[in-house]
C-alpha cells in the first residue's frame, strides 16, 4: 500500500472521519530482566522503531482494526460490557486489553469504538516490546475517542500503571516495565523505572559507546508458544515470595505481609541484599524442590499449590527450581543500581560488565536464553563488545551490546559475518540496528 499512513487509512476505511494518527516507540532493555513483576527496578530506553497509528472515533462502539502487515488480519470487536480475550495469538487482543484496562479504571459514561489502521518498522518476537507499544497505541486510539488528552486528563505514569495492570490480559504474568518506558521515555536517555508506586528516573546514554541490537533471528512470540514460557519465571517467583513469607511468618511468629518479592527490600522489613539472599536460603531448599515439599512448608494440599502459583508450570527433575529464581533476583536487583551509578559516572567498562553477569544470570538462573543467544553474545564480546546480553523475556529474540563508538563499525562487520554468515548459514544483511532513542508515545503528525 503505498503512500502516506493518512491516504492508507482513508483507503482502508472509506466512510471514517478525519484520522489523527499516534506513535509508540519499542524498547530495549540495558538490565533488569524479569525484575519488575517483583517490583524490583529496570534500566530500559526507548528506540526509533514505533507502531503508527492513524484513528477515528465511532460512536457506535465497533473497533475495527486493520493493519498494513498482510500477516495481521483485519478484526472487529464491540466495546460494551465486559470484554473476553481472543483465542491466544490474536492481534485484537492488545487492542481488547487497551479498551477493557481503561473502562475498568475510568468507567467511562460512553463507550465509543474507533477504526484503527497499525503500521510497524518494529519487529515482533523480538523482544522489542511490539506487543506493548501497540497495548499504548491502542490506549492512545481509545483515549482520543473519549475525547482524553495525555497527560492533561491522564498522567503519562497512571496510564502505564492502567496498561501494565491491562496487558495481563494477554495471558502474559508481566511487570510495568514496557508500557512505562514507552510512555515516559526521552530522547538520550535511558529509564530508571521502580515499581510500587512507579518511578521513573532519567539517565544519560554513555557518549564513548553505541547501544547495538542484534536480532538472534529466534522468534519469541509472547501471545503464542512462548507464553507458557515466559510465564515460568513470574510464576516460580510469586510462589518463591510465598515461601519466603511462610519462612518469615513461622520466624516473626505472626503473619507478615510481603505481597511481592521487591517488598523485602522496600516493606517495613527493609533488607539488605546479603540478608534477602542468606533469608532465601532458609525458606527454599537447594536445587529443584518437589511438590511434596513445597506443599508441606506452606501447609497446603499440593494440588491448591498448582492451582494457585504453579498452573501450567512444567515439573523438571521432579521439582521447581525457585531457589536459583531467588538469586536471580538478589543480583539483578544490584546489578540495576550498580549499572544506574556506573552510566551517572560515565563508567562505560563498569556497564558493560554487569550486562555479561546479567545474560549468565539469565541463563544459569532463569532457563531464558538459548544456545543462539549464548552464541551471538560471544561473538559480540569477542569482537569488541563490553558486555553483551539478551534481551526482553528471553527464549529468543534480540541480544543488546555496549560497543566503544571507535569499535562499532568492525563489530558488525565481525558479528554479520561470525553469527549470522557462519554460524546460522544466512545470506543477505545481518539484522543488527545501532539503537537510537525517540520520545515516549503520543500524538505525531504525519
Ligand atoms: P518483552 O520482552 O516485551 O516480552 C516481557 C514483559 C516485561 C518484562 C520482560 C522481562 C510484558 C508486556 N512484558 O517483555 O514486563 O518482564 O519480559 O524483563 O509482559
Amino acid at each position: 500500500m503505498p503512500g502516506t499512513l493518512i491516504e492508507k487509512f482513508q483507503a482502508a476505511f472509506a466512510d471514517a472521519g478525519a484520522p489523527k494518527c499516534f506513535r509508540a516507540p519499542g524498547r530495549v532493555n540495558l538490565i533488569g530482566e524479569h525484575t519488575d513483576y517483583n517490583g524490583l527496578p529496570v534500566l530500559p530506553m526507548t528506540l526509533t522503531q514505533e507502531i503508527r497509528i492513524a484513528v477515528a472515533p465511532r460512536a457506535d462502539g465497533r473497533v475495527l482494526l486493520k493493519n498494513v502487515d498482510p500477516a495481521f488480519p483485519a478484526l472487529e470487536f464491540l466495546n460494551d460490557g465486559a470484554l473476553a480475550p481472543s483465542p491466544p495469538g490474536s492481534w485484537d487482543n492488545y487492542a481488547r486489553a487497551a479498551v477493557a484496562g481503561i473502562n475498568q479504571v475510568l468507567a467511562p459514561e460512553r463507550r465509543p469504538g474507533f477504526c484503527l489502521l497499525a503500521e510497524a518498522n518494529l519487529p515482533s518476537g523480538a523482544g522489542l516490546s511490539s506487543s506493548s507499544a501497540l497495548v499504548v497505541a491502542c490506549a492512545l486510539a481509545y483515549m482520543d475517542a473519549l475525547g482524553l488528552a495525555l497527560e492533561q486528563d491522564l498522567s503519562r505514569l497512571k496510564l502505564a500503571g492502567i496498561l501494565a495492570e491491562a496487558e495481563q490480559f494477554v495471558g502474559t504474568r508481566g511487570g510495568g516495565m514496557d508500557q512505562a518506558v514507552i510512555l515516559a521515555g526521552a530522547v538520550g536517555r535511558a529509564c530508571k523505572i521502580d515499581f510500587f508506586p512507579l518511578r521513573v528516573e532519567s539517565v544519560l546514554l554513555p557518549d564513548d559507546c553505541a547501544v547495538v541490537v542484534c536480532d538472534s533471528t529466534v522468534k519469541a512470540e509472547k501471545s503464542g508458544a512462548a507464553r507458557a514460557l515466559y510465564n515460568m519465571n513470574p510464576r516460580l517467583c510469586h510462589l518463591g515470595c510465598a515461601l519466603v513469607r511462610a519462612q518469615l511468618s513461622e520466624e516473626f511468629g505472626e503473619d507478615v505481609d510481603i505481597e511481592r518479592l521487591g517488598d523485602l527490600w522496600y516493606g517495613p522489613l527493609c533488607l539488605t541484599t546479603r540478608e534477602a539472599d542468606a533469608l532465601f536460603t532458609r525458606a527454599v531448599p537447594e536445587g529443584f524442590v518437589p511438590l511434596t515439599e513445597i506443599a508441606k512448608r506452606l501447609r497446603q494440599k499440593p494440588e491448591r499449590v498448582t492451582a494457585r502459583w504453579l498452573k501450567e508450570v512444567p515439573v523438571l527433575n521432579g521439582g521447581y527450581n525457585i531457589l536459583a529464581r531467588l538469586r536471580h533476583q538478589t543480583g539483578e536487583y544490584r546489578r540495576v543500581e550498580t549499572a544506574r551509578d556506573a552510566m551517572m559516572a560515565e563508567d562505560s567498562a563498569t556497564l558493560g560488565r554487569l550486562m555479561n553477569e546479567s545474560h549468565a544470570s539469565c541463563r544459569d538462573h532463569l532457563d531464558i536464553s538459548t544456545p543462539e543467544l549464548d552464541r551471538l553474545t560471544e561473538i559480540a564480546l569477542e569482537s569488541g563488545a563490553l558486555g553483551a546480553r539478551l534481551t526482553g523475556a528471553g527464549f529468543g529474540g534480540a541480544t543488546v551490546n555496549l560497543v566503544p563508538a571507535d569499535r562499532v563499525e568492525r563489530f558488525v562487520e565481525t558479528v554479520g559475518r561470525r553469527y549470522y554468515g557462519e554460524y546460522l548459514g544466512r545470506d543477505g544483511d545481518a539484522p543488527i540496528f545501532i539503537a537510537q532513542t525517540s520520545p515516549g508515545a503520543g500524538p505525531v503528525q504525519v
